[in-house]
């Protein structure tokens, strides 16, 4: 007799609902949930790849010792023994900084992980702590934290309600939504045209998001600020401002006046590749719609001026009046919520990493910084590297750089289901119960929801026998690591969100939540200003100091040298996810996605055909993938997508090495980063391309 199980999809930040059929702890079949009061029935393929997850004979099961090239199967008891006494023995010999600690995305989808990464975290006192943050949002928490007092209060645009959605640097339809948690996008997006309204889409490629905007405008690659500085420089001209109800507690409208005095349209013509005819006019229609959001993800988060983009979308929005109110962009109100004791408080640059003198950021460094801080000799040299739940390897600014530093550390130990590009360099790999065998609640993006809601999803399947879920791995090394001797007390992290439900806005409880596994709706999303601002005087700063001195470094032309005469950005596509679900069969089938876009007249003039091979070379590396000639790029542009690269030796992922690809990231530079918070900048990485 096969079962029904409600869950949600924990894979990306649309939280799906599913149905899942199953037997005798046989998957059966994966649908949405149309009763999910939030996704209404949608979910994309890689809903599927949890049953491949689940039954993937390449995942561990059991802590594993690599003995030269060999890797054994050794007790949890002396693998946690192996790692106190190592990381303890080091720590006495180097100090505490000598141990890192990289955490990678899918922590952030898994509450377990997330509710006890703080204590690990007290029990290492590392200030090399790293993270994908810095390879991704990074920008945005610091414009929210600037702006609003606190990196997490991030405003979310009202999708449902707008009638004018300005989008950077996004690309929904692939990667479906992102700080903007809004399962089944495409009817979302959809239903702004269905009400009249409009979306203007900004991106160097005509992307699958493109199909479903009014208007897409080609940008040259990190041109955004220029883009976004004649926009405020038009609203202001046209006397487009007025922040309304804002205006009572919102401080620096005159400065963002006099600072986008000199960048008019004009100015912006050259540089974004938008004439100033379209730029004056995309200005005026969001000032003048009946409600408005401009919206950025990834495309305006991970460049040069990644930060200034942030704070001038936010600006944008406030301005106009479209903030805090419906149809604009709003702040949730969740059940959970992270942000319910939280303090304004200065968490910016109170320690720098040792080698570049990078900024620390909510007590973390930049991860462009992490294998020159293991390669380079000296007092407060990294010597033991943890990970869990990330793929360095695959993910941060060259990764080839950091493969040579992992070669060199004392020890490393990395929380992970699979032997892959990173966790191969790894002594111990400690590999917790994942996906269908574990609870979901989001913590994180409830916080980001285009809806206020709430979900509790349990186990479809028990772990098995002996395993451990990431959160009791993750309080057995701080319980050993901060030396107590009682007897470790394991805290499930149900017991903290019952807590956080029960004494939350709405006053729920778990069990309340177990009885609905289709989700509670919360409803739309409320003005809740200026209450909820997390500023010390309560109060939005339009104009924060270290953001305005950074425009500074706008005046230092960013010169595009012969050697290089391309712009490489990345990709995303719907069956990808970032380094690794490329072991799902599913997933990678059919055509060869790992290619090269390149634009019909340039691949004319270097002529290049489809399918040939062509050499991608940077300042730190060479890659060699076929090419794929498009109309839908932008000339003098190229898109490889991230993830790629798994034919390594010594990766033990038996699909995935069919499908191996190169790693866009052999070619990113770890010196190219937002300069004001060290966030990566792999928009506009610059390459020359050669025929093979
Ligand atoms: N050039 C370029 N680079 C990029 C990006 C880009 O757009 N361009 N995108 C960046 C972004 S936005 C991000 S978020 C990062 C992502 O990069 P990372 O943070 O490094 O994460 P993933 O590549 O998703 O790798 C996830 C790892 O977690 C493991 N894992 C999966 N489930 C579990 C689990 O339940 N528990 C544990 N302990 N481990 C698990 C997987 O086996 C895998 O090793 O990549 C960044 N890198
Ligand atoms: N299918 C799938 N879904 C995912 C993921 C995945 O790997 N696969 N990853 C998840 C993660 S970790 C994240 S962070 C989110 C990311 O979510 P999104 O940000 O929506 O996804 P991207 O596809 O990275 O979109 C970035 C867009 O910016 C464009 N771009 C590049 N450079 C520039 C520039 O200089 N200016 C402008 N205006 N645009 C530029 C790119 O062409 C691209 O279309 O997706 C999440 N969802
Ligand atoms: S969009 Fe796809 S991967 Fe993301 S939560 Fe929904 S089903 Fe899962
Ligand atoms: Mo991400």
């Amino acid at each position: 007799m096969s079962e029904i199980h409600y869950r949600s999809c924990n894979l990306c930040e649309a939280i799906c609902g599913i149905e899942i059929k199953h037997a005798d702890g046989v998957v059966l079949s994966i649908a949405g949930d149309k009763n999910d009061s939030f996704s209404r029935g949608h979910i994309c393929p890689k809903a599927l790849a949890l049953k491949d997850i689940y039954e993937d004979l390449n995942r561990l099961k059991s802590p594993v010792k690599r003995i030269g090239d060999e890797w054994r199967e050794i007790s949890w008891e002396a693998a946690f023994d192996e790692i106190e006494t190592r990381i303890k023995d080091v720590q006495t010999r180097f100090g505490r900084n000598a141990v890192a600690i990289f955490q990678g995305n899918p922590s952030v989808h898994n509450f377990g992980t997330l509710l006890n990464s703080g204590d690990l975290l007290k029990a290492l006192k590392t200030q090399n702590n790293f993270s994908a943050t810095s390879v991704d949002q990074l920008p945005h928490h610091f414009a929210a934290w600037t702006m609003f007092g606190h990196p997490l209060l991030m405003p979310i645009p009202d999708v449902d309600r707008t009638d004018y959605f300005l989008i950077l640097g996004a690309n929904p339809l692939a990667s479906n939504g992102s700080l903007m948690t809004a399962p089944d996008i495409i009817n979302r997006l959809e239903n702004i045209k269905k009400r009249g309204g409009k979306i203007v889409l900004i991106d160097p490629r005509r992307t699958e998001t493109a199909r479903v905007a009014s208007e897409h405008f080609f940008i040259k690659p990190s041109s955004d600020v220029f883009l976004l500085l004649a926009i405020v420089n038009t609203l202001f001209a046209e006397n487009l401002i007025n922040p309304e109800q804002l205006n009572d507690f919102t401080d620096g409208v005159e400065t963002l006046r006099e600072i986008s005095n000199e960048f008019t349209p004009e100015t912006a013509e050259n540089l974004t590749g938008i004439s100033a005819v379209e730029i004056r006019r995309i200005a005026i229609e969001f000032g003048a719609a009946k409600s408005a959001v401009c919206y950025g993800r990834m495309g305006v988060s991970v460049q040069k001026f990644g930060s200034l983009c942030h704070w001038l979308i936010n600006s944008i929005n406030i301005l106009t009046g479209n903030f805090d109110r419906a149809g604009g962009a709003m702040f949730t109100a969740p059940a959970f919520d992270l942000l319910a004791t939280a303090k304004s408080a200065n968490i910016f640059n109170r320690w720098q990493s040792r080698v570049r003198k990078l900024p620390e950021f909510m007590g973390e460094l930049p991860v462009a910084a992490l294998s020159e801080e293991i390669a380079t000799d000296g007092k407060g040299q990294i010597k033991v590297l943890m990970t869990s739940c990330g793929n360095p390897v695959l993910s941060t600014p060259n990764g080839g750089a950091l493969e040579k530093a992992l070669e060199t550390l004392e020890f490393m130990v990395s929380i992970d289901i699979y032997i892959n590009e990173t966790t191969k360099y790894a002594d111990i790999i400690l590999p917790p119960a994942t996906g269908l065998e574990t609870s979901h609640y989001d913590v994180i993006f409830n916080l980001f929801a285009v809806r206020n809601q709430a979900k509790y999803s349990a186990p479809l399947f028990p772990k098995q026998e002996n395993a451990k879920y990431d959160w009791e791995i993750f309080q057995e090394l701080s319980h050993r690591l901060n030396g107590k001797d009682a007897p470790l007390n394991l805290v499930p992290p149900e017991v903290k969100l019952d807590f956080g439900l029960k004494f939350g806005r709405y006053q729920m409880s778990l069990e309340e939540l177990r009885k609905n596994p289709h989700g509670v709706d919360l409803g739309e999303l409320q003005p809740c200003l200026p209450e909820r601002l997390l500023t010390e005087d309560k109060r939005i700063n339009l104009a924060p100091a270290l953001l305005v001195k950074d425009l500074e470094r706008l005046k230092v032309e960013a010169k595009e040298t012969d050697e290089f005469p391309f712009a490489l950005i990345g990709r995303r596509h719907l069956r990808d996810n970032n380094s690794w679900l490329h072991n799902s069969e599913i997933l990678v089938k059919g055509k060869n996605r790992c290619t090269i876009l390149v634009n019909r007249m340039d691949a004319e003039n270097l002529g290049f055909e489809n399918g040939g091979v062509v050499k991608v070379t940077s300042r730190v590396g060479a890659v060699e993938i076929p090419c794929e000639i498009s109309d839908k790029i932008m000339r003098g542009v190229v898109s490889i997508p991230h993830g790629y690269g798994h034919a390594r030796q010594g990766v033990r992922l038996d699909v995935a090495r069919n499908h191996a690809g190169v790693s866009l990231n052999d070619l990113t530079d770890e010196r190219v980063i937002d300069e004001l918070t060290g966030n990566a900048a792999f928009s506009n990485v610059r390459v020359r391309l050669e025929l093979m």
